[in-house]
């Protein structure tokens, strides 16, 4: 601890010095030829090099600046962030850096002196892939808008070797690749060697005597692994902020291997390490289910507690051990429960390292942590084993059944008599394998719980937190998710971003409520024009990308119909392809009349672990092989299965999108945020009341949305007295795509394939309701067809849809989690 008092004093008085003759960043341009030249060390440079180069000269441009935030943030004027998370999904760094500190022409100008361009070297950079989907992308938005907004936040992160897999399709069907992101280095991260920390596993509790009045309780044999923190900048938009994203790297803490080394087992020792670094090795790539590993437990509470303990030191520096000020200068955010063990070791940490009273260290956690909720789907609710949490966790477990004890008082008082609550309401679950419930352990020991668009919170509410609603009505909060305008407009989408440069100047990279503004231009058929023609080449550019990643021949003329998210049944990409089939069938039929012609592109990945998703995929690009291959069909229809689906892929496919599909189950997606993305560039969604849609519709007016099917309390309804076989029998249609389906034609040579879809469709017990929505679907989508053959209405529609798009933005978002959680009085 004084040592990192004194390194810290150091810091400031070598800044100080710094100040005191502050000269001019050196240019770009010199940096970039300085590495270049003296390290890389030689004159026949390939594009990774150079990318390399270029990466490492825009960090140094951005180390002035993130020492000056880091300095001024060490003076805690204002409360602190702590955002943890298992995922952040950031993409590529350099094309958003670049456009931060407003450098991208400086950057394009050098890079001509090297006989290249910054699109190809952008094109280099490995995705930083460490997130599943939704939840880890919108820390990655939060991210940028806290920077963009100047509010001093840290995420915080694991550095994992391998990110999200690399997907192939081989023979229609996803198979799963090691994504190495790391291979050829990452110029953006920084290793901090002097805050590493050291994060204890096993071992058992001893209880002591009476330190300052309390019983003392310390963990003894516990085997050590040393988290080392590999910082990465995160730029505000143009305001000379720049944040820290710290992502852990779990190492092999060496001293506890001597013994074995003197006693001959030099390799066994050695070995050791492997077993620390596991822990950070690879990302879970399960985004709507829990698998109860060990593993994932490990990795949860490394990352919690590395980041505690890292937060506790920084405050013990400026205010010594009195923790009296702790809360009003320190939140933690929890994504999800990932990070809700964080709970219980702030605890273990108050207590038994700084010797707090129950009661003070108590009052400090339940006023500094709050938890955001992501989903409802109970198959994603963390339960831990109590048995493997004793054993890996000892202290942790004794603290999470104290924790319960005292709040069980509590619920006891609240509902005098009733047993029944007291079960239903504990954070542990009894009856089998005990259980620790991490969401109701977040709950309690919350201040704010958020849910994360307006129905998802209500549904919150009313339904799986009810109890706790009743309980604690004024903890719960909304905050429908937003995306970051800066990489999900400015930087994605080029042209349409100069189109509305060139009318409404570029306030509204900052301000997206501004975009309001070209609703005045619909009037001006000049500007309907350029829109137009600015989406028709956005829609040549994907047409390339499409050619490239699937080697379809898409056509820009026609309509470009996308689904791209992860595959999950409830977002039902299974009904997406039903009606593919529907419009295939109708097309062999000679039934083309008022039909649009349509490119349908779909991309995800699957859990390596959930069957049915991997099935969807297969369908999937089955169905795209038949369309694809019968020139008879391919001048209406044309179907692309994009592999490898990722942030780097979304901003090629967002700009050139004519319709976003969102059409889960009404209650199952608690926001969605690739729907917003399309939004905000000029796509028109067909989509159902659910998430985030409500309020995208709420914006836009359903004259300017494709709404259809079932809303929440219908699907509730309807799930009584659910017959889809009933239903397909009712629907010519329906059934026409049932029986095509059921004779094989897409599967000639596999028969049997897909028996387990068409079991799911038909089942009355189908979570899910696709034929429920069928019919309604396709009316919608023949809709849809009709306005598009109206381009006039069609680009009026898209023009406001972006118009209309400015309250999702994060900087929105982040503006409620600043004023109504984090700043909070
Ligand atoms: C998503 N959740 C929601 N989870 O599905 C989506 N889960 O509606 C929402 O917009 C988004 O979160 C942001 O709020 C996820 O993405 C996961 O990725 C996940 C990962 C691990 C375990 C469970």
């Amino acid at each position: 601890k004084t040592n990192s008092k004194v390194e810290v004093t150091a810091e400031i008085l070598i800044d100080e010095q710094d100040c005191s003759h502050e000269e001019p960043c050196d240019s770009l341009k010199a940096l970039l030829a300085r590495h270049m030249r003296y390290e890389l060390c030689r004159d026949d440079h390939d594009k990774h090099e150079l990318f390399n180069a270029l990466a490492q000269s825009v960090k140094e441009q951005m180390l002035d600046d993130w020492r000056q935030t880091r300095l001024k943030d060490n003076q805690y004027q204002q409360k602190q962030v702590a955002y943890l998370s298992l995922e952040f999904l950031m993409g590529r760094a350099l094309g958003n850096a670049l456009l931060s500190l407003d450098i991208t022409e400086d950057a394009q100008q050098v890079l001509t002196e090297y006989a290249t361009n910054l699109e190809h070297i952008e094109q280099v950079e490995h995705d930083a892939g460490l997130g599943n989907g939704g939840l880890g992308r919108l820390a990655a938005c939060f991210l940028d808008s806290c920077a963009s907004l100047d509010l001093p936040v840290t995420g915080y992160g694991i550095r994992y070797q391998y990110g999200m897999f690399v997907q192939k399709i081989i023979d229609g069907y996803q198979v799963e690749r090691p994504d190495r992101w790391l291979r050829n280095g990452n110029p953006w991260e920084v290793r901090i060697s002097n805050h590493i920390v050291s994060v204890p596993f096993y071992g058992h509790t001893e209880t002591h005597s009476f330190k300052q009045g309390h019983r003392h309780h310390v963990l003894v044999n516990t085997q050590k692994v040393l988290a080392i923190p590999y910082d990465m900048p995160i730029p505000g938009y143009k305001n000379n902020r720049i944040n820290t994203l710290r992502l852990w790297k779990a190492e092999a803490n060496d001293d506890f291997d001597l013994a074995e080394f003197n006693e001959g087992d030099y390799a066994e020792a050695v070995a050791t390490k492997n077993l620390a670094e596991q822990i950070t090795m690879v990302l879970y790539p399960n985004d709507a289910s829990v698998n109860g590993k060990e593993l994932r437990l490990k990795q949860q509470y490394f990352l919690s507690s590395a980041s505690l303990q890292d937060l506790l030191i920084r405050y013990v520096n400026k205010f010594g051990e009195d923790f009296s000020h702790f809360s009003e200068l320190n939140v933690m955010q929890l994504n999800d429960t990932h990070p809700s063990i964080a709970v219980p070791e702030l605890m273990r940490l108050l207590l038994d390292q700084y010797g707090l009273s129950w009661d003070a260290a108590w009052a400090i956690t339940n006023q500094s942590m709050a938890y955001t909720n992501h989903t409802l789907l109970p198959e994603a609710l963390e339960r831990w084993s109590v048995p493997m949490m004793k054993n890996m966790l000892p202290r942790i477990v004794e603290i999470i059944f104290e924790i319960n004890a005292r709040y069980l008082e509590l619920v006891a008082h609240h509902w005098p008599g009733d047993i029944q609550k007291l079960t239903e309401m504990s954070i542990i679950e009894e009856g089998g394998e005990q259980q620790v419930r991490m969401a109701y352990l977040a709950i309690v020991a919350s201040f704010s719980v958020n849910g994360v668009a307006g129905l998802h919170t209500q549904l919150l509410k009313e339904g799986l937190f009810n109890n706790f609603y009743q309980l604690w009505p004024n903890k719960f909060n909304n905050k429908t998710n937003g995306v970051t305008p800066r990489r999900w407009l400015a930087f994605c989408n080029p042209k349409l971003s100069s189109l509305i440069c060139s009318r409404l100047g570029n306030d509204w990279i900052k301000d997206l409520s501004r975009l309001k503004g070209l609703n005045d231009c619909i009037s001006d058929k000049a500007f309907v024009k350029e829109w137009a023609l600015v989406k028709f080449e956005n829609k040549q550019s994907l047409t390339q990308f499409v050619r490239q990643q699937c080697g379809v021949e898409f056509d820009p003329k026609m309509m470009f119909d996308v689904q791209v998210k992860r595959i999950h049944e409830y977002k039902r990409q299974l009904m997406n392809i039903l009606h593919v089939i529907h419009l295939y069938r109708r097309i062999l039929n000679g039934d083309t009349q008022d039909m649009v012609p349509r490119c349908v592109l779909i991309g995800g990945k699957a859990a390596p672990g959930y069957a049915m998703a991997k099935q969807i995929i297969k369908l999937a690009n089955n169905v795209a092989h038949m369309v694809n291959s019968d020139p008879l069909v391919t001048p209406y229809l044309r179907m692309a299965f994009i592999p490898n689906y990722n942030v780097s892929a979304m901003e090629e496919i967002c700009p050139g999108t004519d319709l976003s599909e969102q059409i889960s189950t009404a209650g199952k997606e608690a926001s969605g945020t690739g729907n917003m993305k399309f939004m905000m560039n000029g796509a028109l969604t067909i989509g159902t009341l659910d998430g985030a849609n409500i309020e995208m519709l709420e914006e836009v007016g359903h004259e300017n949305f494709f709404l259809f099917g079932l809303n929440a309390s219908q699907v509730t309804q309807a799930r009584m007295d659910y017959q889809p076989q009933h239903i397909i029998d009712h629907s010519p249609a329906f059934q026409g795509v049932m029986n095509m389906l059921e004779s094989g034609h897409f599967n000639l040579v596999e028969p049997g394939i897909f028996d387990s879809i068409i079991a799911s469709i038909i089942d009355p017990n189908d979570q899910w309701m696709t034929a429920a929505d069928f019919d309604s679907y396709c009316q919608a989508q023949a809709l849809v067809a009709k306005t598009y053959l109206d381009q006039d209405s069609w680009q009026e529609m898209s023009i406001k849809n972006t118009a209309a798009s400015g309250r999702f933005s994060s900087d929105n978002t982040i503006a409620g989690y600043r004023d109504e959680i984090w700043m909070k009085k």
